[in-house]
């Protein structure tokens, strides 16, 4: 299987391609990478980076895999830093996915209410395009009020999926991450909402408290690499989360700053095995 995985470089905060590389890589199958900005950290949560956007290198270097007659079985594309960006990852998804191949959005924007750093309501409109061309979407929350014109504030235990419903509009396999909830016993959850087979599904987890940056890399990191290695999308859906939800356990007890990402090196081992227990191939 080859996958490639569109994103930027945030050469420190544990994000991105630093966290897609080494997770889908792991996985056992071929990751490449389409670097598509190098920041000297992530936009959240630090404030001087630098930002060199690589529009510019990009069409020599699809020039370039052209000429080898490279393909694709997965696509995953994360944080695009234009307008012109999405519309090449557009084009990328018709010259290089193979025609059973999947594409994969995580059309990250914002969190906990707010769009990050460099975004918009045009690039949030443009983001609903590059979703319709999507096999599956994995937008947080905050992602998937904005794509479906919902008031984040509004959306509440009851309306998780009706969100879902809305994103069905957009895309055949929409799933929502983050989304809070509380079990019978008053413990807090987290949940990931997703259609699978045209029905909606949803796994819970134990929640943990705080806010934890690079979470939804990890998350969809992990779900490419299962999926590439045909673990069906339930399954991969809760090995997912359960490593996410560990990795972040590990990040509270190191006490390292959450703006520096998810410490989820030590649980690679455990996502590995849940991993090799359920692919098929
Ligand atoms: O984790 C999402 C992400 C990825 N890349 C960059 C970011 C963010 C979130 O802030 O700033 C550059």
């Amino acid at each position: 299987m080859r996958v490639l995985a569109i994103n930027d470089i945030s050469c420190v905060g544990k994000c991105s391609l630093t966290v897609a590389l080494p997770i889908i890589s792991a996985s056992g199958v071929t990751c490449d990478i389409l670097p598509t900005a190098i920041l000297s950290t992530h936009t959240g949560g630090f404030t001087g980076f630098t930002f060199r956007d690589l529009s510019e290198d990009i069409p020599a270097i699809l020039a370039h895999w052209k000429s080898l007659g490279l393909q694709y079985d997965f696509i995953i594309s994360g944080y695009l830093g234009s307008i012109d960006q999405i519309e090449m990852v557009k084009n990328i998804k018709r010259d290089f996915l193979k025609k059973d191949g999947t594409m994969i959005v995580d059309p990250v924007m914002g969190d906990n209410g707010r769009l990050y750093t460099h975004f918009d309501q045009k690039f949030v409109d443009e983001m609903k395009g590059l979703c319709r061309i999507a096999d599956i979407i994995v937008p947080n929350l905050t992602e998937a009020s904005f794509l479906t014109d919902t008031d984040y504030s509004s959306v509440n235990e009851g309306s998780y999926e009706d969100v879902l419903k809305k994103l069905a509009g957009l895309c055949p396999s929409p799933s929502v991450t983050g989304c809070d909830e509380t079990d019978s016993a008053g413990n807090p959850l987290s949940s990931v909402y997703f259609t699978y087979c045209g029905k909606t599904q949803k796994y819970s987890t134990e929640k943990i408290s705080g806010a934890f940056h690079g979470a939804g890399d990890v998350y969809a990191s992990a779900l490419v690499g299962c999926l590439a290695r045909g673990v069906e999308m339930p399954k991969a859906v809760e090995i997912s989360a359960e490593f996410t939800k560990n990795s972040i356990r590990q990040t509270k007890l190191d006490k390292t700053e959450a703006r520096y990402g998810l410490n989820s090196e030590s649980q690679m081992l455990w996502f590995l095995q849940a991993l090799d227990a359920a692919a098929k191939f």
